[in-house]
C-alpha cells in the first residue's frame, strides 16, 4: 500500500494526480464520470472502479471535487475503509465543513489532514505552487515530503480549520479585485471604450494599490488608524458617484453598492477622518452571533 489514491478527476484533481504520476508515485484514480480518469489510466495511472476499491489501495487518499457535499458522499461509499487511512482532503469548503468532515474522519479512525490549493490546475508542481495544510500534524510530517511534490507544504496547525479560513480569506482579496475590474470593464465599455486599451493602466494602479497592503495590515493588526491623505469620508463621496455615475451610465450598480454603504456605515460611525484599515472592525460581527454553517 506504497502508492497515492486521488478521489476526484475534475480539472484540479487531474494535476494532482498527474503530478503524483510524473514525480514516479503509483496513482489510483476514481472519478464520479468514469471517462475522466481515461487520460490518466493512459499515461500508467490505475483506475479503480469503486471507491472502496480505490480507498483500500493506498494509505494516502487525496480528494478534490467540487464541494463537501461531494466529498461525504463520495467517502461515505467506503466508509469502512477509512480505518487506518490518512485523508487529505483539498477541496475548498467553509470552517464549519472542515470541521464536521474532521470530526467524521477522525471517528471512523482515519487521520485527517484539510488543504487548500493556492494556485490554478496549471501550476500545480511548479515553482510557484502553495498548498495549505492543517489538521493531523503527525499525518503530515510523514507525508510532507510526497505533498511537497505538489507545491510549498504549507502546515498551519492542527486546528481543522485553518486552511478553509485561509483559503476564503484569500478568495476575498482576489474575487474583490474581480468585482471591482467587471465594474470598470462595463463602464469603460458604456462608453465605447476598448477595455485592452485601459487595461494595462488599471493593473499599474492596482499595483500602486497593493503595494500598501503590508502598511494596512499594520494598522489592523496595531487597531492605530491615522488619518491619511486620502480619508474615508472622501471615498465615501466618489464611491457615491462610482455607484450613481455607473447607474447613469447603464451599468449595473450591485457590485459597488455594498462597499458604498459600507463606507457610509464608516463615515456614520465617525470614522471619516481615518484611513480605510479603520473599516475593518465594521465586518467584524460580535462571536455571538456567529453562524456556524
Ligand atoms: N480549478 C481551480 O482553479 C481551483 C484552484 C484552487 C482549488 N479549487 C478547488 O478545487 C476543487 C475542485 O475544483 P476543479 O477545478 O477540479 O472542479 P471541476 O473541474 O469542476 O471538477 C469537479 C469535480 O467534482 C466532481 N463531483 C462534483 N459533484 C460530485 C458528486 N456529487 N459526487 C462525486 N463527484 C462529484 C466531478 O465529478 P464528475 O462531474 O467528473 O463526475 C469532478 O471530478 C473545488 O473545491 C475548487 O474550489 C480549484
Amino acid at each position: 500500500m506504497n502508492g497515492i489514491t486521488v478521489l476526484g478527476l475534475g480539472a484540479m484533481g487531474s494535476a494532482l494526480a498527474t503530478t503524483l504520476a510524473g514525480a514516479g508515485h503509483e496513482v489510483s484514480v476514481w472519478n464520479r464520470s468514469r471517462a475522466r480518469s481515461d487520460a490518466l489510466v493512459a499515461r500508467g495511472a490505475r483506475r479503480a472502479e469503486t471507491v472502496p476499491d480505490a480507498l483500500s489501495r493506498s494509505e494516502l487518499c487525496l480528494i478534490c471535487v467540487l464541494d463537501y457535499a461531494a466529498v461525504r458522499e463520495i467517502l461515505t461509499q467506503a466508509s469502512s475503509e477509512l480505518r487506518g487511512r490518512t485523508i487529505v482532503n483539498l477541496t475548498n469548503g467553509t470552517p464549519a465543513d472542515a470541521r464536521e468532515l474532521s470530526s467524521w474522519t477522525t471517528k471512523l479512525g482515519a487521520r485527517y489532514l484539510d488543504g487548500a490549493i493556492l494556485v490554478t490546475p496549471e501550476l500545480v508542481g511548479r515553482e510557484a505552487s502553495s498548498v495549505l495544510y492543517c489538521g493531523d500534524a503527525g499525518a503530515f510530517s510523514e507525508h510532507a515530503a510526497t505533498l511537497s511534490v505538489l507545491g510549498k507544504a504549507i502546515y498551519l496547525g492542527e486546528e481543522p480549520t485553518l486552511a478553509a479560513v485561509r483559503e476564503l480569506a484569500f478568495l476575498s482579496a482576489m474575487f474583490g479585485m474581480f468585482a471591482g475590474y467587471l465594474q470598470a470593464a462595463a463602464l469603460l465599455r458604456s462608453q465605447g471604450e476598448r477595455v485592452t486599451e485601459v487595461t494595462p493602466a488599471i493593473v499599474a494602479l492596482l499595483a500602486e494599490m497593493s503595494a500598501l497592503l503590508p502598511e494596512t495590515a499594520a494598522q489592523i493588526d496595531s487597531g492605530v488608524y491615522p488619518a491619511p491623505s486620502s480619508n474615508n469620508r472622501m471615498m465615501q463621496r466618489a464611491l457615491a458617484n462610482v455607484v450613481g455615475g455607473s447607474e447613469q451610465q447603464g451599468v449595473g450598480s450591485e457590485l459597488v453598492r455594498p462597499i458604498h454603504a459600507l463606507f457610509e456605515r464608516a463615515v456614520e460611525a465617525g470614522l471619516g477622518d481615518l484611513d480605510i484599515s479603520a473599516l475593518v472592525p465594521l465586518l467584524e460581527v460580535p462571536e455571538s452571533v456567529h453562524s456556524t454553517s
